[in-house]
């Protein structure tokens, strides 16, 4: 049993509204369960505690001024094992450089030694509240969609959907076919990315690949008279290494490098990783890729923190884009909820879990929806969502149409045309051919979401 810290950690009579309009707290909310024989206040308190100023035993060196930033308990629903902390702002680290608040400063304290505490069972990050005052320290997003929309050549509001795909297979391909593989895409498509573990393989080094994908890129404009785009990772422990990749990409691409995005594998990376890129090419859009979050967000987790969660902290770090998921339509796991994170990222005011967030200007995150994804899937997935202001990246569902990687691009931009016309997929289907043919390269799918479709295709095994 720890020493009972509650009298100093907790302060239920502590009023949310107030703390929200005084703006001098980051406010956290978190799903907790005490160790077995701990009791809920007194373990919300200690880790309250051992996230701010305390231990867990009192020491000799507090000073008053101590005690007034320390993170306080301010509401509990033990029922519903949810604990809210609100974190003085004064908590957390600056840059000495220039004075702007660092993510990594909120993870070590929100979410750091108290994922390890022996009294506390589990915990995991649902939400936080950024006040104005400190939302203005964070980078924000330097790029958004509206810059690839205005490359693509669209409305630069509402520009639409962006389709795209990921060079798959996922590894093992050499330069040449790679470079290919990008070519026959873009014949039909917008967006290609490099899948998240692709860089500098000895098979298919980046000085080799690199040139023939922006030659790529050249063919495929000057043959559809379309501009196209393409996610280069430059993912790596060391920053030097980063930007080493970074400026041979751009220097590569000449004068198409303004339709070059960063890939940055922000999980398993960390946030200094999207923070060097952030910094270092504000004029590249910054795509976050998540590989690894499951770790922490799976809905069979009930440390760190969620999917919801993570967004938002891509976002005022100063993501692009980043990973949302597929809300239950595609691979991963996920649910028609998880809009919200979305809806979190895109909008200039919103509200979450537990905090509404006003975004006071803040450049948009662009939701990119990626995993398992097809023609068959995405009209479902646009209705659940909304809009299709998004990026897509589907692998399989472009690779694997059984005409041409280009039929597959198409098929997916007429199944965003054929959501937004409102028109039922399989009468869509009669009069557009490669998305017909999406139904005859992904059958399971069909069967299960067009059932009866063969026959009013007059498609038979
Ligand atoms: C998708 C993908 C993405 C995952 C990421 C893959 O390929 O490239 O990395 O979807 O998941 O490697 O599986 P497919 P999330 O289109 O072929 O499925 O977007 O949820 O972070
Ligand atoms: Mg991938």
């Amino acid at each position: 049993m720890s020493l009972d810290q509650t009298s100093r950690y907790a302060d239920l009579s502590l009023n949310e509204d107030k703390l929200i309009a005084d703006g001098n707290h980051i406010l956290v909310a978190y799903t907790m369960e005490p160790a077995a024989g701990n009791g809920y206040l007194a373990t919300a308190a200690h880790f309250a505690a051992e996230s701010s100023t305390g231990t867990n035993v009192e020491v000799s060196t507090t000073d008053d001024f101590t005690k007034g930033v320390d993170a306080l308990v301010y509401e509990i629903d033990e029922a519903n094992g949810i604990m809210k902390i609100a974190y003085p702002n004064e908590l957390f680290d600056r840059n000495v450089t220039d004075g702007r608040v660092m993510l990594v400063s909120f993870l070590t304290l929100t979410i750091g030694n108290n994922q390890g505490m022996g009294d506390v069972k589990n915990a995991q990050m649902q939400d936080f509240y950024i006040p104005p005052k400190m939302l203005q320290l964070f980078d924000g997003p330097s790029k958004d969609i509206s810059d690839l929309w205005r490359i693509l050549g669209r409305p630069v509001q509402d520009g639409g959907y962006i389709a795209g795909t990921i060079i798959k297979p996922k590894l093992g391909l050499r330069p040449e076919p790679f470079a290919e593989a990008a070519y026959q895409f873009w014949l039909g498509g917008d967006f290609i990315k490099n899948d998240e573990p692709q860089g500098n393989q000895v098979f298919c080094p980046m000085k080799k690949v690199m040139p023939l994908v922006a030659d790529a890129m050249k063919r495929a404009q000057d043959e559809t008279g379309q501009a196209k785009l393409f996610s280069a990772n430059i993912t790596a422990d060391d920053h030097y290494e980063m930007m080493a990749r970074a400026d041979y990409i751009l220097e590569t691409f000449g004068e198409n490098a303004s339709h070059v995005a960063f890939l940055v594998d922000g999980y398993v990376g960390g946030p200094g990783m999207i923070t060097t890129a952030r910094r270092q090419y504000p004029n590249q859009y910054l795509h976050y890729h998540r590989a690894g979050h499951g770790a922490v967000t799976s809905p069979s987790s009930k440390r760190g923190y969620t999917a919801f969660v993570l967004a938002k902290m891509a976002r005022l770090q100063g993501a692009s884009g980043i990973h949302v998921g597929t809300m239950g339509y595609g691979k991963m796991e996920g649910s028609r909820d998880d809009k919200v994170i979305a809806y979190m990222i895109e909008r200039d005011s919103c509200d979450g879990p537990f905090y509404h967030q006003e975004w006071y200007g803040m450049k948009p995150t662009t939701p990119i929806i990626s995993g398992g994804m097809n023609a068959l899937r995405l009209p479902g997935f646009f209705e659940n969502l909304g809009h299709g202001n998004v990026i897509n990246t589907s692998g399989g569902g472009s690779y694997g149409h059984i005409d041409s990687p280009a039929a597959g691009a198409i098929s997916l931009r007429q199944a965003y045309e054929c959501w937004k016309e409102g028109a039922d997929p399989v009468e869509y289907a009669k009069e557009h051919k490669e998305f017909a043919r999406a139904f005859e390269s992904f059958p399971q799918d069909a069967d299960t979401i067009y059932p009866g479709w063969r026959d009013r295709l007059g498609v038979h095994k």
